[in-house]
């Protein structure tokens, strides 16, 4: 005879049965390709690195050398590295890149394939090497290291020839072999044009997309130090934005086509600021752009370094519309970051912490029309928790969303910032913020992208409710924060 469960044990079977089913974990959303290498992923939360000019140009009050000045010109009285990394390190930049040799040809550093170098010069008796003082530094103060190493070298006599690339990557050989741990390093788009080249005071013209044969360059590199983000025009790891006046796109896809893109090519701008939606590579917009008129010291630009509000705006342009900003501070003939340029770094720290001092959203409650699974897993309370790692997302086939952040009281807005979750790829691609006044909603911002950060500075307003209406995404969108200021 066969045995019968009695009722109440059937009964509670099933609701446990039912109650797991609803545990269930629900899978994340799949991957929207092309996605960021975990290296890249690192430079996007690094935020905002420096550029560091120094050769010759110092001293001559050039902004492009000749390649004909002569190294005794390099002899900085007072240089110190660490004045520079440790301004830089409490103004919160991550992250150090220096111009290990400009168009001139000058080296910083001792190379053994040139005497066109600080080997020559008076400075330290041709003994020191700012590149090697400098990686030490950067270790020492919890800064990444870069370098930047021109292509054109307007002083090799063999600059057009097949020689010259041998040159330039014995160069990079050194580098990457002698200073330690490479973050990035940067190829300028310039190419090529009039110069000393050895002697020959000619013009040299180079076919920017075939001479350096780029790919067997970069490849030798990485066979070195693998982890290194190559910067160009056209990446292949990271893309310039177009312009240097600190200004990414207010559309700004980290995606973009390459294969036909390279330095120096003419008339790409307007494509590398705004990226491409259909992007078939993960290759976001660097900024670059100097605290100075020129990327090179001159004293007669004393007065001209921007003031702090100005790199706060910048900051906003470029790191609050996706992008990681390299702020560029140029040495003086000391060797010393200028007074002035100090001062308005620590001016513009100070805006930064003032401005985003307290984080409203941090204590506030965020609801969503929709959400993937369960709300433990992708709910809306996610995207307050402060944690990069966790992200609120909705079921695939749900592309539009509002989510709604509500303060518990009446509070002053003047910054919203929006983050997505760009590890699965970048998705939204048309959102409104509003905020609620009077009982009525009133749109306070709208955008096309909004990538790793979106910052927007309102006209301040008193407010209980925020919301973000999410309008057109490629896929289901993630967003990974949201903090109000
Ligand atoms: C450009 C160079 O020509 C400028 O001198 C500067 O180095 C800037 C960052 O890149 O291509």
């Amino acid at each position: 005879m066969r045995k019968r469960i009695p009722y109440l044990l059937t009964a509670a079977l099933i609701l446990c049965a039912r109650a797991s089913w609803a545990q269930q974990p629900v899978a994340p959303p799949a991957p929207l390709l092309p996605l960021p290498t975990e290296k890249q992923m690192a430079w996007h939360e690094m935020e905002m690195n420096a550029f560091i000019h120094f050769t010759t140009n110092t001293f001559t009050g050039r902004e492009w050398g000749n390649g004909d000045e002569s190294e005794a010109l390099f002899n900085p009285t007072a240089l110190d590295v660490r004045q520079w990394t440790k301004t830089l390190k409490s103004a919160g930049f991550k992250g150090v890149i220096l111009t290990a040799k400009h168009h001139d040809g000058f080296c910083l550093w001792p190379s053994k394939f040139t005497d066109h170098s600080v080997k020559r010069s008076p400075w330290k008796n041709g003994n020191g090497d700012v590149v090697k003082e400098l990686s030490i530094a950067c270790e020492s103060d919890g800064l990444k290291f870069g370098v930047y190493l021109s292509p054109w070298d307007r002083n090799h006599a063999a600059y057009g020839q097949p020689a010259y690339i041998n040159y330039y990557r014995n160069q990079l050989k050194e580098l990457f072999t002698n200073y330690g741990p490479v973050f990035e390093m940067w190829f300028d788009g310039a190419n090529g044009g009039s110069g000393y080249y050895g002697g020959a005071n000619e013009t040299r013209k180079i076919n920017g997309a075939t001479y350096y044969d780029w790919p067997t360059t970069l490849d030798s590199v990485r066979n070195i130090q693998p982890q290194v983000l190559f910067f160009s025009d056209a990446g292949p790891d990271l893309r310039w934005c177009g312009n240097e006046n600190g200004t990414a796109g207010l559309t700004n896809w980290n995606t973009i086509s390459n294969d036909t893109l390279y330095a120096g090519k003419p008339r790409i701008e307007g494509l590398l600021n705004t990226g491409a939606a259909n992007g078939t590579k993960w290759i976001p917009a660097e900024v670059d752009v100097s605290i100075r008129p020129g990327w090179f010291y001159h004293s007669k630009e004393d007065t001209m370094v921007k003031t702090p509000e100005r790199l706060f705006q910048i900051y906003l342009s470029s790191v609050g519309r996706g992008s990681t900003l390299l702020l560029n501070i140029p040495p003086d003939q000391r060797g010393l970051f200028h007074e002035k340029d100090v001062k308005a770094l620590q001016g513009f720290r100070k805006l930064l912490d003032t401005e985003f001092k307290k984080n409203l959203a941090a204590k506030a409650k965020a609801t969503a029309t929709s959400f993937r699974g369960s709300a433990s897993m992708f709910g809306a309370a996610k995207i307050t928790d402060g944690k990069k790692e966790t992200y609120w997302s909705t079921h695939d086939e749900v592309k539009a969303a509002t989510i709604n952040i509500n303060l518990g009281r009446q509070q002053q807005v003047k910054y919203i910032v929006l983050q997505e979750y760009i590890r699965l790829g970048q998705r939204i691609s048309s959102f409104t913020v509003d905020v609620k006044q009077a009982g009525d909603w009133k749109q306070v911002a709208e955008g096309t992208t909004i990538g790793y950060k979106r910052i927007f500075k309102i006209d301040p307003v008193t407010t209980t409710e925020i919301r973000l209406n999410i309008k057109e995404s490629k896929a289901c969108p993630l967003i990974s924060e949201i903090a109000i200021y």
